[in-house]
């Protein structure tokens, strides 16, 4: 199959309650209705045995390193790489829940060194577009199920939002499509700011690597 034919990969992104999820699932369901192959990962995936663990962490039944943890999420997304790449490859759209940018923004906000957070993920497929929904942690502590996990703490999402720009200038300066979104406004809104972005996607390039 030529790369004219592959399927894209994109990326949501954002802080604790941005709406990641929601959004995901509108995404996935306009495509569909448009008749494209496309297929939803969510990261961390809690039903795999890696995932299991990171689960339990989350919900502070068990307690592990900080390094652990950050490899932990990292051999998450590279146990179904190989799935997704041929997914892509075969023409199919690859929706992701959170991604490597959610590991380096919540280690880093823990104290680890920021490069040494970014190794683990080296070499997975890099987007073709990255969309950062962003919410005042203020507001987002506001919205259904706020702060029954490890991080959904206002001070830590703070830190974390501020790891979020940076992550965002360093990969804008080589070159990648990491776009930034108001998720304070309704659920439609968020939505067609979505659709516009995805549907200006060139899949016409190989995808590179992180
Ligand atoms: N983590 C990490 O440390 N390292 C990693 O490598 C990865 C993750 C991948 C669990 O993630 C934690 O893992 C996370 C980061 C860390 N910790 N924190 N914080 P998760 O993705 O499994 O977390 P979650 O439990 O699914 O929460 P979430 O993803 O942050 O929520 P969301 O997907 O962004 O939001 P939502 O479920 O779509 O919506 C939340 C609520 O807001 C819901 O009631 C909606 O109806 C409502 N909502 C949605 N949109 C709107 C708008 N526009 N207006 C008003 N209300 C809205
Ligand atoms: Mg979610």
């Amino acid at each position: 199959m030529s790369i004219q034919n592959r399927g894209s990969l994109i990326v949501i992104e954002g802080l604790d309650r941005s709406g990641k999820s929601t959004q995901c699932q509108l995404l996935l369901e306009d495509l569909q209705a448009k008749g494209k192959r496309v297929q939803l990962y969510k990261f961390p995936d809690r039903t795999t045995a890696i995932g299991k663990k990171i689960d339990s962490y989350l919900k502070e039944t068990s307690q592990l390193s900080d390094q652990v943890i950050h490899l932990l999420f990292s051999a998450n997304r590279w146990e179904v790489i190989e799935d997704i790449q041929s997914k892509i490859q075969s023409g199919t759209t690859c929706i992701l829940d959170r991604y490597a940018f959610s590991g380096i923004a919540f280690s880093a906000a823990k104290g680890l060194n920021w490069e040494w957070c970014k190794s683990p993920d080296r070499g997975l497929p890099r987007p073709d577009l990255v969309i950062f929904l962003h919410v005042r942690p203020e507001i987002a502590a506001k919205r259904g199920q706020y702060g029954e996990e490890r991080y959904e703490k206002v001070e830590i999402q703070k830190k974390v939002e501020k790891n979020f720009e940076r992550i965002e200038r360093e990969y804008m300066e080589e070159g990648m499509a990491f776009i930034t979104l108001d998720a304070s406004t309704s659920v439609e809104a968020v939505h067609s700011q979505i659709m516009n972005l995805v549907d200006k996607i060139d899949t016409s390039k190989a995808l590179d690597t992180l």
